[in-house]
């Protein structure tokens, strides 16, 4: 039974009073949106969320989810100390909001459409569907000794059963940690043993761009460092066989067919753990980000709905990996609480050609397209006839995610892919941030859009950008640090099992705000442009890469006493890896084999992407009198900017800069590095 809070009533004696929505203005059309909320127009709606945030958000909980207890306070949050709570007291359970809600309304429609990798053999999985797998996977895992606060690491492609064992997770009040399929053996132990997972969830094998991967085992490799692993449960994604180590090995869809297709949901707390998503920091050991229930589940609804104007009956296709939170958020949380149709796609924009996305747009008729900068920029090269040949009518909205997109890409996506009649919103946000944060509203008529700017924050944000002196910077065309000086519903709570790393990297820069790590602009108008990352993480393909990482893995190297990685411009993939690698002396004359040795070493402790594009063997490192590395020298070398070094004075022998330039420019000379870009 659906349980009302009281803040319905309060916003509805409280609107129709302050906020009448002005004449002729269009109804949003959302099912799960039923109240005068709906017809207020976003602008508002964005004043009304800032002024009274509780008032705000307490409405939006209370008809957003079905409660089984009604919360009895919006919110307790004190940035300084990261102290974040939305919801309190209230219950409830993610998995009956994202399914049973809609099972009870329309169970026939379409959940799931699994864009499986090779064309034309897509899979449709209805509400009811989704609903029986997720319990029949929920009572798997429950028979399996898993229960309410353990861990289950999820290692799957894109798939119906992946997404089933992430709400059955949710069901049971397990906490989930999707570790992207592309991760090597020692990236996901590390992750496994950060969680003390109790269990793994993979499949035999994956399949993507006409490629098979054998992802059991990799997981074989690594729970053999993971003693906290009782169970491997593997689902045959290809018919090809697996070995088992029976009985910790689980072949998943034998397990699952004699299970109830019926699993009471748990009754969980706002604040209880909904899962980890591990994401890299400037320093040290990705960070186990932690999200929970009411908070992020309604936000991620909202800004689905809100962002890319999602409406009863559209097909909504996010191409993103559940691997990374954009999967989380919008290809699961965020439409399935909406009772939206989502699109799995578990293929590459090149396979079995250019116009993969395009085709699918056709063929399953998509709505919405959101993806990536780094593979618009990848298919903007090839002939627009990729594009052309098919119809994309259907589309509405086009989003884009991940990194800074370029004008170029901007225009290609608008024009050409929405034939320039859709809204193109660039949504910038992160994975501590659980849903997007600065985005246009196309729900917005009459908004402008301006080419490849994030441009307004989301209900609720309040971004402050801040000068070098740690003050607020006001007014227009001006630049700074971004932070947010609100908490909001879908933002990360802590950083698991390390409160105060959590306090550390996001609330000390600023007391008192939430610290991004990325730079912005904010125009005369009061649109926000992002400019990138100020501290040591780099963005690959839109994936955040630490530096340190990369550092790490070739560091364990015998021979190498030393690296400095940094990220260089790629003009596809937005920045590459490139390492600066002192040699122990007897290596230096020879370094080819060395080299070879630590592209596998980061491509085995971290993953393929990871592996630094560029080496560049050097003495030694510029490094400060405190010992301090000066990537910012490194920086201007590799990008060829030496002209303007700024200040070396704090270097401890500037003669290095001379020494490394030298390196860099024989570097260049060699053949084979200039055809790489
Ligand atoms: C959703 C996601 C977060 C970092 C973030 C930025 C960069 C993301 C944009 C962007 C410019 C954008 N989560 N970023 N979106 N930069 N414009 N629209 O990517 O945790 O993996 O990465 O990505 O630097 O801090 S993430």
């Amino acid at each position: 039974m659906a349980v009302r809070s009281r803040g319905t009533k309060l916003l509805q004696t409280f609107l129709p009073r302050c906020l009448a929505p002005p004449p002729g203005r269009r109804h949003l059309s959302s099912p799960a949106w039923s109240s005068q909320l709906a017809s207020l127009p976003p602008r508002d709606l964005y004043r009304l969320s800032v002024t009274d945030p509780d008032q705000f958000w307490g409405s939006a909980a209370a008809e957003r989810l079905r409660w089984v207890e009604p919360f009895q306070r919006v919110r307790d949050c004190e940035l300084s100390s990261g102290r974040i709570s939305w919801f309190l007291g209230g219950k409830l359970n993610v998995s009956v909001n994202c399914l049973d809600v809609h099972v009870e309304k329309h169970p026939d429609r379409v959940a799931l459409i699994w864009e499986r990798d090779e064309p034309g053999t897509e899979v449709k999985v209805s509400y009811r569907q989704l609903l029986e797998m997720t319990c029949r996977l929920a009572n798997t895992l429950k028979s399996h000794g898993i229960h309410k606060g353990d861990r289950v690491a999820i290692y799957m492609p894109v798939s119906p059963l992946a997404v089933a064992a992430m709400l059955a997770c949710a069901r049971i009040g397990a906490v989930h940690t999707v570790v992207f399929a592309g991760f090597s053996s020692e990236a996901l132990a590390g992750r496994i043993q950060d969680a003390q997972c109790k269990a793994v969830v993979t499949c035999n094998q994956s399949v993507r761009g006409g490629r098979l991967i054998d992802l059991k085992a990799t997981v074989d490799a690594a729970v053999k460092s993971c003693p906290s692993v009782q169970h491997v449960f593997v689902s045959q994604r290809t018919d090809n066989p697996t070995v088992m180590d029976r009985p910790r090995d689980v072949q998943l869809e034998e397990a699952m067919s004699p299970q109830s297709s019926i699993c009471p949901p748990e009754t969980l707390d706002s604040e209880d753990l909904l899962f980890l998503l591990y994401t890299s920091g400037s320093t040290g050991q990705p960070k186990g980000i932690v999200h929970t229930q009411a908070g992020y589940l309604l936000y991620t609804a909202l800004t689905h709905q809100f962002v890319f104007d999602y409406r009863e009956g559209d097909v909504f296709g996010c191409v993103a990996d559940i691997g990374w939170i954009t999967g989380h958020s919008y290809v699961v949380y965020g439409p399935l609480c909406n009772g939206a149709t989502t699109v799995l796609f578990e293929s590459t924009p090149v396979y079995p050609d250019p116009g993969r996305y395009w085709e699918t747009v056709q063929r399953l008729g998509i709505t919405q397209f959101y993806g990536a900068p780094t593979a618009l920029r990848l298919l903007l090269k090839y002939d627009e006839s990729w594009v052309k040949k098919y119809d994309r009518s259907s589309l509405r909205t086009l989003g884009s995610v991940g990194e800074p997109i370029n004008h170029e890409a901007w225009h290609w996506f608008h024009s050409v892919v929405g034939e320039g009649r859709c809204p193109l919103v660039d949504t910038w946000w992160q994975t501590e941030t659980g849903g997007i944060c600065i985005a246009p509203h196309p729900a917005d008529e009459g908004a402008p859009i301006i080419p490849a700017m994030a441009m307004r924050p989301f209900f609720g944000i309040q971004p402050v950008l801040m000068s070098e002196e740690g003050e607020p910077v006001q007014g227009g065309d001006v630049g700074g640090a971004l932070c947010i000086s609100q908490a909001w519903p879908g933002m990360a709570r802590t950083i698991y099992r390390d409160h105060q790393r959590f306090v550390d990297a996001y609330f000390s820069a600023y007391p008192g705000y939430y610290f991004t790590g990325d730079g912005a602009y904010r125009s005369a108008e009061g649109y926000y442009q992002i400019t990138g990352r100020m501290d040591d993480v780099i963005n690959v393909s839109g994936h955040r890469l630490g530096t340190a990482e990369i550092e790490d893995a070739l560091d364990e190297h015998p021979s190498v006493p030393e690296t400095a990685v940094i990220g260089v411009p790629h003009h596809i993939k937005g920045e590459v890896p490139f390492a600066f690698v002192v040699l122990k002396e007897e290596q230096q004359e020879e370094p080819d084999a060395i080299l070879t040795e630590l592209r596998n070493l980061v491509s085995t402790k971290i993953a393929k992407y990871a592996v630094p594009q560029h080496f560049l063997v050097v003495k030694r490192l510029p490094k400060t009198r405190s010992g301090k590395i000066m990537r910012r020298i490194l920086r201007k070398v590799a990008t060829e900017m030496t002209d303007d070094l700024g200040d070396i004075s704090t270097l401890d022998d500037p003669s290095v800069v001379k020494e490394i330039v030298h390196a860099y420019e024989q570097y260049r000379k060699q053949p084979h590095q200039r055809k790489e870009e």
